[in-house]
């Protein structure tokens, strides 16, 4: 992952994952400061503040309740904002999320009795809310700036200028505390134009957690209100860690979000890497204020589900969950946590490397969205892995390396060279480089 985002500011780059620092305990570690930047997680040079006008305090607002598989013309529109390609429309409504013997459904349950277990009748919990939203929700009513780099049609799927593919389940926050609920769990598919490997992938499913606490429950715990929330949202959501793996490894990680402050993420030791699984804070007041009553603080968190079933079932692979497979899909069973995967085969991988000049509308996210359309789920990781500026004529080459595997069946070589020339033709004439 060292190149993912090339195209992000410097202060943004994943590539400061080296300097950060944190501290490692078991079960879970709390930590210090790092560098490193997801979309959601990217620094404004301009100060946090309200940028945007966001919705008015009220009490109860009615919330979008369509569900069921939107209609391909709600989603590629012809609109010319619009970025949903096919790939990610036939993904649309499959609801992994709610089918109760699917790893991703197992998961979210099992985080249902968790929170049921911790505080019984407190959250009310939402699965089928519609993944179309307006950018307000997705992005203004989170307080996200507008020069915000997850705003991008690089980062994020537009159905038109005004409406996109959630890229989190945030974007139903400030609804549901309009509704008028003070703790809840939204469970959702969310789209993201991101980086392809093992743990990166178009769709994916999160679920978001808020709890609103009252003046006199920070009064009777001797605490800032400030302090209560961090102090439960730790305490929480170590407890949904020791909850789902018992004795992992974890840490704490600093990060910044533009509607919490502070920001927390944790991550998990998972095949010799730290993996992370969640984005959590206490919420900016203005956002309670609004939406919500004032007098009152807030914590949210928002986790990636295929990342903890990853961790909880052994699942190498990210792809896997969207196989049809009897023989993944037959090793999960409802209310069953201690399954493990057993790879039923691992078939070769085969690398196909490929170097451009790039010019300055390159970006990584639209090469793999290429990739993606036209290897589909066979395209197992895309990766930068040389990259070089000629001194006399400034122009930088990048080597880009496709690794294709199927999680199925053995590929053959005619089948690869085909993919790949497609591909090398559609980056020559859509990608403006120039293929060396
Ligand atoms: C967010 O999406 C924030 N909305 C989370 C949040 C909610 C923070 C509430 C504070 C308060 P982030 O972009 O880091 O943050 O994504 C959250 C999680 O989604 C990640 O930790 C990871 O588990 C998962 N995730 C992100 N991108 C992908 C991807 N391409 N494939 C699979 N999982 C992903
Ligand atoms: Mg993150």
């Amino acid at each position: 992952m060292a190149l993912r985002k090339l195209n992000a500011p410097a202060t943004a780059g994943r590539l400061a994952n080296d300097t950060r620092q944190v501290h490692t305990v078991r079960p879970i570690l709390v930590s210090a400061f790092h560098g490193r930047v997801c979309p959601l997680a990217f620094k404004p040079a301009s100060k946090l503040g309200r940028t945007h006008a966001v919705a008015p305090a009220c009490v109860a607002a009615p919330v979008e309740l369509k569900t069921g598989k939107p209609r391909r013309e709600d989603v590629i529109t012809g609109s010319p904002d619009n970025n949903v390609t096919d790939y990610i429309y036939e993904k649309m409504g499959m609801d992994l999320h709610r089918q109760a013997d699917h790893p991703i459904g197992i998961i979210k349950q099992a985080i249902y009795d968790y929170f049921e277990s911790r505080n019984p009748g407190l959250f009310q919990k939402f699965d089928d809310r519609y993944p179309i939203v307006s950018t307000r929700a997705n992005f203004d009513e989170v307080l996200v700036p507008a020069d915000h780099v997850s705003r991008s049609p690089n980062d994020t799927y537009y159905v038109n200028a005004n409406t996109v593919l959630r890229c989190h389940t945030s974007a139903h926050q400030a609804e549901t505390l309009r509704a008028g609920h003070p703790a809840f769990l939204v469970t959702g598919d969310v789209y993201r134009r991101d980086s392809i490997d093992a743990t990166h992938y178009p769709v994916f499913h999160q679920m978001e957690g808020v709890r609103v606490f009252s003046e006199h429950e920070w009064t009777a715990a001797g605490l800032t209100a400030t302090q209560l929330a961090e102090k439960d949202l730790k305490g929480a959501l170590e407890g949904l860690a020791k909850h789902l793996f018992g004795d992992v490894e974890c840490r704490w990680i600093d990060a910044y979000f533009p509607f919490t402050e502070p920001s927390f993420e944790l991550e998990i030791f998972f095949k010799g890497k730290w993996l992370e699984v969640l984005g959590c804070g206490v919420m900016q007041q203005i956002i309670l204020d609004d939406n919500y009553k004032p007098g009152h603080k807030a914590w949210a968190f928002g986790l990636g589900l295929e990342r903890l079933a990853m961790v909880l079932f052994d699942v190498p692979d990210i792809r896997l969950f969207w196989s049809n497979d009897d023989r993944f899909l037959k090793q999960f069973r409802a209310g069953d946590l201690s399954a493990r995967f057993k790879p039923y085969s691992k078939f070769p991988a085969c690398y196909k490397d490929m170097a451009f000049w790039v010019s300055p509308e390159f970006s990584e996210n639209n090469l793999c969205e290429l990739v993606r359309n036209i290897g589909g789920d066979l395209v197992e990781e895309v990766t930068c892995i040389d990259t070089f500026t000629n001194k006399k004529t400034g122009r930088t080459s990048n080597c880009f390396r496709i690794t294709y595997r199927s999680m199925e069946r053995s590929l053959t070589d005619e089948e690869i060279n085909a993919l790949q020339e497609r591909v090398r033709q559609q980056v020559a004439s859509e990608l403006k480089v120039e293929l060396r």
